[in-house]
């Protein structure tokens, strides 16, 4: 089978296959556009896709995939510094549709209008020829604890796997409807929000900004959000109530806080599936459709995933169900590697070849996990966007009168976790620092409120005691 079957006229056609804020396309024309633009980057290595929320990002990313040409996409908001970033390390040869920014070196390949007509599904021709190996499809940079994004690398089997284990999780088929409105430069949005309808035969309707209203117009079967997607969902019960119809709701990227999951049984009429992962890991625990949902818990192994958690000694805990350890797995979705990065990557593994995922977790009995929290608090999850502390702290200090700068995760309600920043400096103003991180940092990077102090905590050894960081 291919990567992406449904552009292989797998699932037949349909002419609302694929609707992304408002522009819709059948599965034949997507599949012309798509093999159409991918004859104009056989071989280039890397490419890059300026990630909107349209109806071209998908027609880039699958033309892409079908070349077998690896992908980078790219936050639509990131500043100057975040995307020189990326484009240089990922050493993309072009960027594969339009883009906004004018300080971009690399050519653009223009997408096609939609001039192929209608065809049989037949006539497209047979699938790309070997799908499921290590090739790398995309490289998706997602924030470490410190310094600049990562690119992580995950292949073509990952992807295939990843999504055949969901859809085995989900029963998740061609006769649904996904709707999401999330960003198209993450493995939520992306990998599983627009490569999961190509893959298994799904429609998707992308809402272009994921609000409760958006979501009760959009009349599918299967519904993907961040918990604080669902949050604002169940606070407009009128929008939850519209979603009583749809066969499965599904929240992931952060923990889904209980009211929440109590909000959306009552007001939806079922309980949610809550899933986790990781970029590097893709999904690797969820509930099934088949079976218990319950709250605070994201439920046992996906199909070819197994984990174990670790006590400080490292050793393996027995999955009591309250013993909290390092979470670590195996699996067949797991990455190849941070680009560029061997020796981190290595630090990743055990040498036994266990992923360390970074979270405290525990494992029932049964087989239920829950996590329990990051083990680091300079992971930052901040409606659902992973956040390094250290790379905005980085873009504070690059402010000529900051001289020292301190980033941590406050709980918010809406957010799960807002980001929060402590600054020494000299005649600084909350206002210019603003200014000045919106030019170097993502949105959802960026400080929701600066403290401007006049020294920061530190333990004897001179070391920050961000614990010791609390709001006026
Ligand atoms: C945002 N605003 C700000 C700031 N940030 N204003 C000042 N300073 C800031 N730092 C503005 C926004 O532009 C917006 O304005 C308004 O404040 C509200 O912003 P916000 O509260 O952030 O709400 P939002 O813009 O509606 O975003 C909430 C969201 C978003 C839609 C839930 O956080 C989101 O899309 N999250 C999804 C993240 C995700 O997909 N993660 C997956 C990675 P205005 O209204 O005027 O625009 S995890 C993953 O992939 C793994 C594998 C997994 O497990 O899934
Ligand atoms: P990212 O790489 O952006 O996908 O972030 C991965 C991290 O998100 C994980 O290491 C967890 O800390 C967190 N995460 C994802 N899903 C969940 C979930 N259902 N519950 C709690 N944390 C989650």
């Amino acid at each position: 089978m291919s990567l992406l079957p449904a552009l292989d006229g797998a699932f037949g056609d349909r002419h609302d296959a694929v609707r992304v804020a408002g522009e819709s396309t059948s599965w034949s024309v997507l599949a012309a556009r798509a093999i159409d633009l991918a004859s104009a980057v056989e071989g280039a290595g890397v490419v890059a896709v300026a990630a909107a929320p349209t109806l071209d990002t998908v027609v880039a990313v699958a033309a892409a995939l079908r070349a077998r040409v690896a992908v980078v996409p790219i936050p639509i908001d990131a500043g100057p510094d975040e995307r020189s970033h990326i484009l240089r390390d990922s050493g993309a040869a072009c960027f594969l549709g339009s883009h906004p920014w004018d300080d971009v070196a690399i050519e653009s390949i223009p997408l096609r209008a939609a001039t192929a007509p209608m065809r049989s599904m037949h006539a497209i021709g047979a699938a790309d020829p070997d799908p499921d190996d290590e090739a790398v499809a995309m490289i998706m940079y997602t924030s470490g604890t410190t310094g600049p994004p990562k690119g992580v690398l995950v292949s073509r089997r990952a992807i295939a796997l990843g999504l055949d284990a969901l859809a085995d999780a989900w029963a998740w088929t061609s006769d649904d409807t996904l709707a999401h409105g999330l960003p198209l430069f993450h493995v939520h949005g992306l990998i599983l929000g627009v490569l999961g309808p190509l893959r298994l035969g799904s429609a998707l309707v992308h809402t272009g900004r994921p609000t409760p209203g958006a979501y009760a117009e959009a009349n599918a079967s299967l519904y993907f959000g961040v918990p604080t997607v669902w949050s604002r969902i169940v606070a407009e019960p009128a929008a939850a109530r519209s979603l009583r119809g749809a066969r499965l709701l599904v929240s992931g990227s952060a923990a889904l806080p209980a009211p929440v999951f109590e909000g959306i049984a009552s007001l939806c009429g079922q309980r949610p599936i809550e899933r986790y992962g990781m970029t590097e890991s893709l999904i690797t625990l969820s509930t099934r459709a088949d079976g218990e949902r319950r709250p605070g818990s994201v439920g046992t192994t996906l199909p070819g995933v197994t984990t174990r958690c670790i006590d400080e000694a490292g050793e393996p805990l027995v999955p009591d169900g309250e013993s909290v350890g390092a979470l670590e797995v195996r699996a067949a979705s797991l990455f190849t590697g941070y680009l560029n990065q061997p020796a981190t990557t290595a630090g990743c593994f055990t040498d036994d070849g266990w992923f360390r995922t970074g979270d405290a977790a525990t494992i029932g009995a049964d087989g239920f996990h829950r996590i329990v929290g990051r083990q680091s608090t300079d992971l930052i999850k901040t409606g659902g966007f992973r956040v390094g502390a250290g790379e905005v702290e980085g873009a504070l200090l690059a402010h000529p009168a900051v001289r020292e700068a301190a980033v941590i995760g406050v709980p918010d309600t809406d957010l799960g976790q807002r980001i929060v920043a402590f600054v020494v400096g000299d005649g600084l103003t909350t206002i210019d620092l603003g200014a000045f991180v919106a030019c170097r940092l993502s949105q959802h990077k960026r400080p929701r409120r600066v403290h401007i102090v006049d020294a920061l905590p530190r333990n004897a050894m001179g070391k920050i005691q961000k614990t010791k960081l609390t709001e006026p």
